[in-house]
């Protein structure tokens, strides 16, 4: 079922939550002048005091996720509303970050990074909390300096799209090439979308989303007024624009598809991080590009995880909100191993948050 918009909370420049649109931006590029391509530097603001990093040591696990839906616990129980009005319905089967159903659902096309999802459960919910594997941890913490340029441009094209951070209802106010370049990028902002969907009738999932901007005139509604943001080396030869389509266009649909956000505007960069051209994608046609992966072994694959979770949570000695089931994607064997772990080290619900569920 495509996914519905039921909330939104922001993370502001110091990572704390707010219950509101506070960090959503328009999408709102620079005027181009006269010159037919665009020339937006990248590296603009990269060591300097404009670029504010988010502590990647800190696991914030589900905990925002969990916060919003707390705050939001009266709309899960049909019965309390009274008026019937927010109702969103009863508790869902699945809580997570839309991240961690992209890499399942991509899993039957990735031969090379594996995963791993912490599994715990409370009432009739099954929460689900991404952990950092050993070899990514080691990857980032092995990061070139040139990796860590190109994560910037990534987070600095943001920052170009989206102007001098427009809010949604005001005129945007497009800046030239030049005056954007005073953009600071702070990493800890984010506003986020939280959805829910169903998959294939049987499973009912509530999850949230990252959100890069909107469209600045509010003629259709959330999520289908959201624009997904991507920078990639521009194509300089057939073979390149084949791959991808083949394996990054993947991920791109997943993401996308995920949150309901129809049009992904890439912004094609050369060697040194400048960008000329941008391009709008259609999420939904992505997956008639390429015979390399299809849509419906995705969504069948994602439906079985899911399945299988789900059964693994009934049985004896099964997750809950004290122990915890681990779920591991061995991506060079090619298998997912299930285990149901003693000890308390992977247990991500948080005590605020049992106390004020128990
Ligand atoms: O393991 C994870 N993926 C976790 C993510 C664990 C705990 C929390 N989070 C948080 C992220 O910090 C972010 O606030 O979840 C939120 C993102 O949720 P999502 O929408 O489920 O994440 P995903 O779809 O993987 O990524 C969306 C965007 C990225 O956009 P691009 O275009 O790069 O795919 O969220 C950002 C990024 O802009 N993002 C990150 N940025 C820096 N470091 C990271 C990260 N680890 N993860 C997501
Ligand atoms: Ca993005």
């Amino acid at each position: 079922r495509k996914p519905t918009e039921v909330g939104r909370f922001s993370l502001d420049g110091n990572r704390k939550f707010h219950h509101d649109r506070s960090e959503m931006t328009c999408f709102c590029p620079p005027v181009r002048e006269k010159a037919l391509l665009y020339n937006l530097d990248l590296n603009d603001g990269y060591n300097s005091n404009r670029y504010i990093k988010r502590d990647e040591n800190v696991k914030e696990k589900l905990d925002h996720m969990l916060h919003w839906f707390l705050l939001n616990k009266n709309r899960f129980d049909v019965k309390n509303d009274e008026k019937g009005e927010n109702v969103i319905g009863s508790s869902p089967d699945f809580l997570l970050w839309r991240g961690h159903l992209t890499k399942m659902m991509c899993t039957p096309f990735e031969k090379r990074e594996g995963w791993k999802m912490a599994i715990q459960k409370l009432n009739n919910t099954i929460y689900i909390s991404e952990v950092e594997t050993e070899e990514s941890r080691l990857r980032r913490l092995n990061r070139t300096d040139r990796e860590s340029l190109m994560t910037y441009w990534g987070t600095r094209f943001e920052g170009y799209m989206t102007g001098n951070f427009p809010k949604p209802g005001h005129a945007p106010k497009p800046m030239d090439q030049t005056s954007s370049k005073e953009t600071i990028t702070n990493t800890n902002r984010a506003f986020c979308s939280v959805l829910r969907s169903r998959l294939h009738g049987r499973h009912s999932l509530v999850y949230g989303a990252e959100v890069d901007c909107c469209h600045p005139v509010d003629v259709v509604t959330p999520p289908d007024s959201y624009i997904e943001l991507k920078t990639s080396r521009i194509f300089t030869s057939p073979r390149q624009e084949t791959n991808f389509y083949k394996f990054k266009a993947l991920k791109w649909w997943a993401q996308s598809f995920l949150a309901g956000v129809p049009q992904i505007t890439c912004g094609f960069r050369n060697d040194s991080g400048i960008v000329t051209e941008l391009c709008d994608f259609k999420t939904l046609d992505l997956p008639s590009k390429t015979y390399a992966w299809d849509a419906h072994t995705c969504l069948v694959f994602l439906d079985n995880i899911l399945q299988f979770v789900k059964e693994k949570c009934n049985g004896s000695n099964a997750p809950n909100w004290s122990k915890v089931g681990m779920l591991t994607y061995d991506a060079q064997k090619q298998v997912i191993i299930y285990d149901n772990l003693d000890s308390e080290e992977f247990c991500f619900l948080p005590d605020w948050f049992l106390k004020e569920m128990q």
